[in-house]
């Protein structure tokens, strides 16, 4: 009997667990068919809303946009020019979410050191981190001038702005994650509460008998 207790428990808290984990639904953001458009204020794309500040562009990089060459990766990708130029995330209509990965590039080679995450969290913490880019940019050449940075902890997150360390970035195919990231019970949290939960049965079986 108290096995079977035991088992049907563990399967809910299985299985809440999952559902939790569900209720976060995940977009890639490409940017692309946006064309040129130079200081675009806000757009929105796929439920998520950005905000340039400072000089900012839509551009399809290569030769075609800028001289000399901007960043190139054969699609359109977001990108600031100078040192006060930024981008800022939101959820459109509120809420939270989170960033999971964004490719990342100087606009041209030498613009940056570093592009900078600054993020408000939904308890209103704010929260920062930086990526170093590699340097290598060539624009239409045959280099990749973009990288692929992985992003922890940026997680229920209310807004979040890119900033190039000091100078013109290029963002693109950047990973977000709409709603709650809820946390999975851990195993010895899952033991824990199992536990708790067998002591209560116990008692319980125990005060009938
Ligand atoms: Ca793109
Ligand atoms: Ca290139
Ligand atoms: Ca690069």
């Amino acid at each position: 009997m108290k096995n079977h207790f035991f088992t049907r428990f563990m399967w809910t808290i299985t299985i809440l667990g999952f559902i939790g984990a569900c209720q976060t639904s995940a977009v890639t953001l490409n940017f692309n068919g946006l064309a040129t458009l130079t200081n675009f204020g806000s757009l929105t794309e796929q439920g998520f809303t950005f905000t340039g500040n400072g000089t900012h562009f839509v551009l399809p990089g290569g030769s075609n946009a800028c001289s000399p060459d901007c960043a190139f990766n054969g699609t359109d990708y977001l990108a600031t020019n100078g040192s006060s130029g930024s981008l800022t995330f939101t959820l459109a209509g509120g809420g939270v979410f989170s960033l999971t990965q964004f490719d990342g590039a100087e606009l041209r080679a030498g613009n940056i050191n570093s592009i900078q995450l600054d993020a408000t969290l939904s308890n209103s913490t704010n929260i920062s981190t930086s990526f170093n880019v590699d340097g290598i940019n060539d624009g239409g050449g045959a280099l990749a001038d973009f990288e692929t940075f992985t992003v922890n902890g940026f997680t229920n997150l209310t807004s979040l702005t890119f900033r190039g360390i000091s100078g013109a970035f290029a963002i693109d195919n950047v990973n977000l994650l709409s709603g709650e990231s809820a946390s999975v019970p851990e195993p010895t949290s899952l033991a824990f509460l199992a536990f708790a939960f067998a002591c209560l049965g116990s008692k319980k079986i125990f005060l009938k008998s």
